[in-house]
């Protein structure tokens, strides 16, 4: 059912200070930068490497406001990592597989995620703590960039 890790999300305050270190530190490279109403927040993809049907990716997230999933994150636990997002091949069967076998799924139906990819999460409190994310990369398996 996976396929790769796609993303590490990490949440922070400051968005283009931790673009500049991340970039500094390890020479990542920004391929995505997008602001994201539905999720509440302004994010950049940093290239890792490419895999089986997709990339893989650091996802870094700012919140929109403190009424979102990242701001509330933030004030409750300080910046650091929110969550994992796994590549699938097909977003909608992975929800239905996963969700038939007692674990949570949070979206009724997939989301827009980073790049014309389809996203939906699964609760942290089923997934041992681990906020979870399925990711579908655009043209189901094509090399560029999911989220
Ligand atoms: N990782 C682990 N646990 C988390 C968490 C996270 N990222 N976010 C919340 N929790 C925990 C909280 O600590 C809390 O636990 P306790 O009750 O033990 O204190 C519990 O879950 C409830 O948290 P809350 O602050 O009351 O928040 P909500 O229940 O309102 O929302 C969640 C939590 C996971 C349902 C919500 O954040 C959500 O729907 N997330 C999915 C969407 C998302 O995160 N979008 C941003 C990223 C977008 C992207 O990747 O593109
Ligand atoms: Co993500």
């Amino acid at each position: 059912m996976f396929m790769r890790i796609d993303h590490v999300g990490i949440a922070c305050h400051d968005l283009e200070e931790k673009i500049a270190f991340f970039e500094r530190t390890f020479d990542l490279r920004v391929v995505a930068r997008e602001t994201n109403e539905e999720q509440g927040v302004k994010e950049a993809l940093l290239h890792i490497a490419d895999g089986e049907g997709g990339g893989s990716y650091i996802q870094l997230l700012e919140p929109l406001g403190p009424d979102t999933p990242v701001g509330k994150f933030l004030a409750k636990r300080g910046e650091g990592v929110h969550h994992v997002a796994f590549g699938v091949p097909d977003v909608a069967e992975a929800m239905r597989e996963i969700g038939g076998r007692g674990v949570r799924v949070l979206d009724a139906e997939p989301r827009h995620g980073t790049l014309g990819s389809s996203i939906a999460f699964l609760h942290p409190k089923d997934m041992g703590g681990v906020l979870t994310e399925l990711v579908q990369a655009p043209d189901n398996g094509d090399a560029a960039p999911g989220h």
